[in-house]
């Protein structure tokens, strides 16, 4: 293990090692925290576990992995060169298409050498004389930094259910979430899939196609509206092209979700029972997730409302599903659609109508354990030859949580979360100073286009940082009474909606044993900005900032 090595140059202290800002991952929001905080001329240093940048896309590389959010907007605004020099192929990007833009991104702003792969943070603690972190990496080094940037990502903690006999299972088990990097051939296998998330409805088909038998382990059926994918053409981009300034105004400034389209403005009972019916169905040929934001609104806040949007889509399952019994199953009805993220798909429900697809319900008959050769449930065995668990992440908190985090006093984060997520603007956590992070926990976050809001998170940072260097400040940390305020209003919009009715794993249900909070900030991204000005604009209402006790260390390389 190589300890910083200091030295005395000029009567103040010279650290190797150091830097003034770690960043924590590749993905998106560290890609970018990078750019802009080099761009300010700070010495910064990005740690990724993976092999290569991309986050969240590095790691999910199951067959049928696809963006919901359309390609044109899941994108960075931040350089016009990049978003006029990058054309997409498809209207939803594949896994593999976003992941190339990460790695040009990548290149084409030289961020590279700033980044160390392979190595995680095992550990983060505060020196409350020095005004700075000390970091431990997974290869046992030491480093500091004035700021640490937490840009784990929400959903990069592949979360494998404990049930019984799952290791003693003899054939190749595989998680959506942490899929290999070799070529996974299921072509004649017998294939069982459980979970049927987002990740789930997208490689059921893809599976289907290649398995000789497929079983899929249902136990919540969820809503899934056609993604309509095709492939873009330069006559598609050029119009979206033109008015780029405006999409992404419209995008961040006005939209709820980050997302560029129609705002319902009418409440669904505002139309009679044919108009409904005619709105639902030209947004179910239009495809994807705006089906239920561009339709009425009042469909996340009126049960009344909802269940004619839920209708809809239960009854296109019942038509498209041949056989009725697993028409029935399929069709979601434990929560109001759209409180678990809704889920978009290319032929998930049709590929129920194959000879080789059972799907069996594990609400009604339980999985009772993975056998070396198959799985059973209560009533029934199954033979299998390769698994795939679609069974999610611990989000929003899971990443964070594997990193030993200390602050003030000794404080882990850990134990501060314990009730739950605590944080001002979801950006800072009191009592752990100079850390930020992005789309956290009380941001809108996975409520939204995720680089909508990591542009936003990563711009707010990279001023406040400006800010405090104009002013000679080393050390900014949340108001505990101003963190407070904050975790009040974001619980209180939640329980304005329906989402509290979901067991989703944005109010951690999905995890047994962790505290049932809602952890988005559900206020839409435009109101959420707007608030995040408001309070820079006012010397960072609710921190504290001051200067460090110690005199800062210069950095040498
Ligand atoms: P999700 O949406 O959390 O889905 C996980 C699925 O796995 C879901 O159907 C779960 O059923 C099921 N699951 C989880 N644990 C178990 C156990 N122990 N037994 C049986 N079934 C289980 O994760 P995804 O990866 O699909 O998607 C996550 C996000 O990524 C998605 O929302 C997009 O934003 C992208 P449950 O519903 O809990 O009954």
């Amino acid at each position: 293990m190589s300890t910083a090595q200091a030295i005395s140059q000029q009567g103040r202290t010279a650290v190797r090692n150091s830097y003034d800002v770690l960043v924590v991952g590749a993905g998106f929001a560290g890609l970018y925290m990078l750019y802009r905080l080099r761009a300010l001329g700070l010495k910064v240093r990005v740690f990724e576990k993976g092999a290569g940048v991309g986050g969240t896309w590095y790691w999910n590389r199951y067959p049928g992995a696809r963006c919901d959010v359309e390609s044109m907007q899941y994108s960075y605004s931040f350089s016009e060169e990049l978003q006029r020099e990058w054309d997409w192929s498809e209207r939803y990007a594949s896994q593999p298409e976003i992941l190339q833009y990460a790695n040009h991104v990548a290149d084409r702003f030289n961020l590279r050498p700033d980044i160390e792969l392979n190595t995680h943070i095992v550990a983060c603690v505060f020196d409350e004389e020095a005004g700075s972190w000390s970091v431990t990496t997974s290869d046992g080094r030491i480093v500091t930094a004035r700021f640490v940037v937490l840009a784990t990502g929400c959903l990069s903690n592949a979360r494998v259910p404990d049930i019984q006999g799952l290791h003693g299972f003899s054939g190749p088990v595989y998680h959506t979430g942490n899929w290999p990097h070799e070529p996974v051939d299921f072509k004649g296998l017998r294939v069982g899939v459980i979970g049927t998330g987002s990740s789930g409805i997208q490689v059921v088909p893809m599976i289907a196609e290649r398995a000789k038998h497929l079983t899929v382990f249902q136990r919540t059926a969820n809503f899934s509206i056609p993604a309509r994918n095709a492939p873009l053409t330069d006559q598609d981009r050029q119009p979206f092209r033109a008015k780029y300034s405006e999409v992404r105004r419209f995008m961040r400034e006005l939209s709820r979700s980050g997302l560029y389209g129609e705002v319902a403005e009418r409440g669904a009972f505002e139309d009679d029972d044919n108009v409904r019916r005619a709105k639902y169905e030209a947004r179910w040929a239009h495809g994807g997730t705006t089906f239920l934001s561009s339709a009425y609104s009042d469909l996340y806040v009126n049960k009344a409302a909802n269940d004619t949007a839920a209708d809809f889509v239960r009854k296109k399952i019942a038509e498209i599903v041949k056989d009725e019994e697993t028409a029935k199953l399929l069709q979601p009805n434990t929560h109001p659609i759209g409180t678990k993220r809704i889920c978009v798909d290319t032929d998930y429900f049709t590929t129920f109508n194959r000879p080789n697809i059972t799907l069996v319900d594990i609400r009604s008959d339980p999985i009772q354990e993975i056998l070396s050769d198959g799985l059973r449930t209560q009533a029934k065995s199954f033979q299998l030859d390769a698994l795939v668990l679609a069974t999610g992440f611990d989000a929003m908190t899971g990443s964070l949580a594997k990193i030993e985090i200390r602050g003030r006093a000794g404080l882990t984060l850990n134990r501060k979360w314990a009730e739950g997520p605590k944080s001002y603007l979801g950006l800072m956590i009191a009592g752990f100073p100079n850390l930020f992070v992005i789309t956290g926990p009380g941001s809108p976050s996975v409520l939204s286009n995720m680089i909508v809001s990591i542009e936003q998170h990563v711009d707010w940072i990279a001023d406040c940082l400006n800010y405090m260097r104009e002013r000679g400040l080393d050390v900014i940390d949340a108001d505990k009474q101003a963190e407070d305020k904050w975790v009040a209003h974001v619980n209180e919009l939640a329980n304005g909606t329906l989402f509290p009715q979901a067991d989703s794993w944005y109010l951690g249900a999905n995890v047994p044993g962790k505290p049932r909070i809602f952890m988005p900030y559900i206020g839409g991204v435009a109101a959420y900005r707007k608030i995040c000005n408001e309070v820079a604009a006012k010397g960072y209402d609710g921190f504290e900032m001051t200067a460090a006790r110690a005199p800062k260390p210069v950095a040498v390389s």
